[in-house]
C-alpha cells in the first residue's frame, strides 16, 4: 500500500468485520471532501452490516479529522486509511478493494465518491438487485430512469461521448462506462487482474468495466440520479481525460493478455456463473 501507516493495519479492519454474511463493504476516495462526510455516514450508517473505508490523500481541509472523529464514535464501522498525498482514484480504490476482498464476511464492495454525487438509496437499490444474481451492478446515469442533475451541457456531453466511445472501442455493453458508483461481487473483484490496472484517474471505471467483461461476469446497470456536487471542488481535469481516451486504446490492443490472465485467475477462484 502507498502512503504512510495508518492507526489501523488491514488486520484491524478485517477484525472488526464479521462475523455476519451478506456484508457490505463501502470504498470511498476522499480528497477535501469536509462539509459532505456528516450527510453521507448519517446515510450510510442506517443499514446494517455496512462498513466504510475512507482512503484519503493528505487532504488539507479536516476531512481527516472529520473521519477520525466517526471512527471514534463507529470504531467497528468506520476506517479511515490516509495517505501522505494526493495518489490518484486508481489506487485508492485499489487499496480499499485489497482491505476489503479478502475478508470472507464481505459478500459486496461498493465504490462511490464521498462528494454527494452518489445517493445512498441508490446504493441500497443497487444491493437489491445485485442480490437477485449480479456479479457487478453499476448505477448508472445513461439507462432509462438514470439522469444527471445540475451538470452543464458540455459536462453532460462529455461524459456521454465518453462513454460511447470506450464501449464502442472496447464492445462493452454498459452503457455508462465512467461512472464511479458500482457494486462488485467480492468473488468477481478476486478474479480480476488488479495488478494490471494502469489509469490514475476515472479511466479506471472504464478499465476495470473492460476486466468484468473479459471475465465472463453477469452485468447489470441500475438507474441512479447523479447531483453535480453542492460543496467542494471537482477533481476532474483534462489531463485525466486525456489518460481514459488512450487507456481505451492501450485495453483494446491487450485484450489477448489481460484474457489470458483473467482466465489463469479463474482457475483459482470459480465464478458463480462458472
Ligand atoms: N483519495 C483520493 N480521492 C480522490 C482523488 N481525486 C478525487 N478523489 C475523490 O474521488 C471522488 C470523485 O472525485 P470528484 O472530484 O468528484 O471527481 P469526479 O466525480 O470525477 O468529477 P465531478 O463530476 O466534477 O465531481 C471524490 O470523493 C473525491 O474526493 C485522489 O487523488 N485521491
Ligand atoms: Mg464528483
Amino acid at each position: 500500500m502507498n502512503g504512510r501507516p495508518t492507526a489501523r493495519s488491514p488486520m484491524v479492519v478485517n477484525g472488526s468485520i464479521g462475523p455476519e454474511t451478506n456484508v457490505i463493504g463501502v470504498v470511498i476516495p476522499t480528497y477535501n471532501e469536509v462539509e459532505n462526510i456528516d450527510p453521507l455516514l448519517n446515510g450510510l450508517l442506517s443499514r446494517e452490516s455496512l462498513y466504510v473505508i475512507f482512503i484519503d490523500d493528505g487532504s488539507t481541509d479536516g476531512t481527516q479529522e472529520c473521519i477520525k472523529e466517526w471512527e471514534n464514535r463507529e470504531p467497528s464501522r468506520v476506517f479511515l486509511l490516509a495517505r501522505d498525498h494526493k495518489l490518484g482514484l486508481a489506487t485508492a480504490y485499489l487499496t480499499g478493494f485489497h482491505y476489503l476482498m479478502t475478508n470472507p464476511s464481505i459478500r459486496w464492495i461498493a465504490q462511490m465518491d464521498a462528494d454527494g454525487s452518489h445517493n445512498v438509496d441508490d446504493l441500497f437499490k443497487m444491493v437489491a438487485v445485485g442480490s437477485t444474481g449480479y456479479d457487478l451492478v453499476v448505477g448508472s446515469r445513461y439507462v432509462d430512469g438514470g439522469q444527471t442533475v445540475n451538470w452543464a451541457r458540455m459536462r453532460r456531453w462529455l461524459s456521454r461521448a465518453g462513454s460511447l466511445y470506450s464501449s464502442f472501442l472496447l464492445q462493452c455493453s454498459v452503457n455508462d462506462m465512467t461512472g464511479g458508483f458500482k457494486l462488485w461481487d467480492r468473488d468477481l473483484l478476486r478474479n480480476l487482474p488488479l495488478e494490471a490496472v494502469r489509469s490514475t484517474g476515472y479511466g479506471f471505471q472504464i478499465e476495470m468495466n473492460y476486466f468484468a467483461m473479459l471475465a465472463g461476469a453477469c452485468v447489470t446497470e441500475v438507474p441512479i440520479t447523479f447531483r453535480e456536487r453542492i460543496h467542494g471542488k471537482s477533481k476532474m481535469s483534462w489531463k485525466i481525460a486525456l489518460e481514459a481516451l488512450i487507456m481505451v486504446w492501450r485495453l483494446r490492443m491487450q485484450r489477448m493478455k489481460l484474457q489470458g490472465r483473467i482466465d489463469q485467475n479463474a482457475r483459482v477462484i470459480n465464478l458463480r456463473r462458472t
